[in-house]
């Protein structure tokens, strides 16, 4: 039987822009954005008749039927929801409440009963959308912790459908989730449990999420299923992936070799450090530009030999606390940069933009060591990213332990981002190590996500998720 599948996240994979009169959409960026745009572009590759993209558009009706959409490898299904409902939904419940305690920020939540009301709300707007045209046999593969309920509600209307809900954040430990009011956390247990398999990116996320389940609904699971209802549900891990092939090919790229050779003159004989991240406090951005200060002041010799390129992509800056970060990032440079610096020389080149792809390809290929230090994150793309563009086997990867990427990664040099004095050593080790032991450690990493790229992730999850369905149905899905 040949199925569509309906994939469901908060926003629609693009921002629109208006230019001269015209609506044109560009692809956002994001974590989420390009693991599921690399899967479905991997044509022939998966076997649904159609896909369907369904999120938030970011602008009303009237705009939305003016743009000049590339509906080529799937079609928009775009959410409508009142303003108001949205923002309490999006910049509240979702963004100041779930992200910053499931990413162990749990100072950073703010329990506003009027904000879980709205996330229910446009919850139930994306149920009622996706009903109007949901069949029987259609798969829905839901993402985030935007929309934990989602998976529940169409469950009571659609009982037999199939549902993959993917955590692309951390689950927090018990002790954790706790603390949100009792009445949430089943909502949102429950919400999730409507899915048929519930895929995280690694095994403590999942062990993490089944005790919440067990305690806080009282269930028993067994191995990775837990019986809710007449149901099975399954929880697995599936660390996300790249594809590798796209930015392992990038390298011989004409557009990208011309912009290395501009950056390669812009670093001169200088070692040149990279990061590139959203604007988020998790991401440890101020961390690492201590850790950086610190490597100048026990490594002087590098002083005037080495260049920080620091990209911060803008992100959720409606919310007071990314403002803060931003203003707190801008003045570390501005300092570093006055106090270290010369006419000659600027320890931290600074840009607060988002890079195109060339740019970004062009970067990880020239820099030396990328410098990768999140407090907290589910995965981390950009670690997997920077390996599979080094084509030239050159380069060293500083990874905080606490990206679920660690897991995977582990001939990175691995650093607590908490520890400034372990960021600075490695960043001395790192400049330093042979390029035999480049090489060596760069490979191993690569095989590894070469093995297990963006499209292993996805065909694993629909294996899974095929399975399951079928204890319960027993019905086939080819
Ligand atoms: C969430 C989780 C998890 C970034 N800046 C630019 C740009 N990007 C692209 C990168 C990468 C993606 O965005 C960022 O992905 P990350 O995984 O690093 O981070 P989040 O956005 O926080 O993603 C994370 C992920 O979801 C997937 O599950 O790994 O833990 O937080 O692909 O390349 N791309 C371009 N210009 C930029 O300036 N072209």
């Amino acid at each position: 039987m040949q199925r569509r599948l309906l994939i469901v996240s908060n926003r629609l994979p693009l921002t629109i822009e208006k230019t001269d009169n015209l609506y044109i959409p560009r692809q956002s960026s994001g974590g989420l954005i390009s693991a599921v745009e690399a899967y479905l572009n991997s044509k022939g590759k998966n076997n649904f008749t159609e896909q369907l993209w369904a999120g938030v558009p970011g602008v009303d009706r009237e705009v939305w039927d003016k743009t000049e959409l590339d509906e080529s490898h799937y079609q928009f299904m775009p959410i409508f929801t009142s303003q108001e409902d949205y923002e309490h939904y999006y910049n509240g419940f979702s963004n100041s409440l779930l992200w910053p305690l499931f990413h162990y920020f749990p100072s950073y939540a703010a329990y506003e009963p009027s904000f879980f009301e709205a996330y229910l709300s446009v919850n139930k707007v994306f149920c009622e959308t996706l009903s109007a045209t949901i069949r029987e046999d259609d798969v829905v593969w839901i993402h985030d912790y935007h929309l934990l309920p989602l998976a529940g509600m169409l469950r009571e209307k659609h009982p037999n459908i199939t549902i993959g809900l993917f955590m692309h954040i951390p689950f927090p430990s018990y002790e954790l989730f706790r603390v949100i009011p009792k009445k949430w956390q089943r909502a949102l247990l429950e919400g999730m449990l409507g899915a048929d398999l519930i895929g995280f990116h690694t095994a403590d996320y999942v062990a993490h999420f089944l005790k919440s389940v067990d305690i806080a609904l009282k269930t028993t699971h067994d191995n990775k299923y837990i019986q809710w209802g007449t149901r099975q549900v399954q929880v697995d891990a599936f660390p996300i992936s790249i594809d590798f092939s796209l930015f392992n090919n990038a390298f011989h790229q004409p557009e990208i070799q011309s912009l290395r050779k501009k950056y390669e003159a812009l670093k001169a004989n200088k070692k040149m450090l990279f990061s590139v991240d959203r604007l988020d406090y998790t991401k440890g951005i101020l961390n690492r530009l201590v850790a950086y200060e610190r490597f100048l002041q026990q490594y002087p010799e590098y002083i005037g030999n080495v260049v920080f390129i620091l990209v911060v992509v803008p992100s959720r800056d409606a919310i007071a606390k990314y403002n803060e970060g931003k203003k707190m990032i801008d003045e570390y440079i501005g300092n570093l940069n006055s106090s270290m610096g010369s006419i000659n020389w600027q320890p931290v080149i600074y840009q607060y933009d988002h890079l195109t792809f060339e740019e970004l390809l062009a970067l990880y290929t020239t820099c030396d060591v990328a410098l990768i230090t999140p407090l907290r994150d589910g995965m981390n793309l950009v670690a997997k990213e920077f390996i599979a563009s080094r084509q030239d086997q050159s380069g060293v990867l500083i990874l905080s332990e606490m990206a679920g990427a660690s897991a995977e990664l582990t001939d990175a040099l691995l650093i607590n981002p908490n520890d400034t004095e372990e960021i600075a050593e490695s960043i001395a080790i790192a400049l330093k190590l042979s390029p035999e032991e480049q090489e060596s450690r760069l490979n191993s990493m690569q095989q590894a996500i070469k093995k297990y790229d963006v499209n292993a992730w996805a065909v694993d999850f629909f294996g899974e998720l095929k399975k399951v369905k079928s204890l319960q149905l027993k019905f086939e899905v080819k």
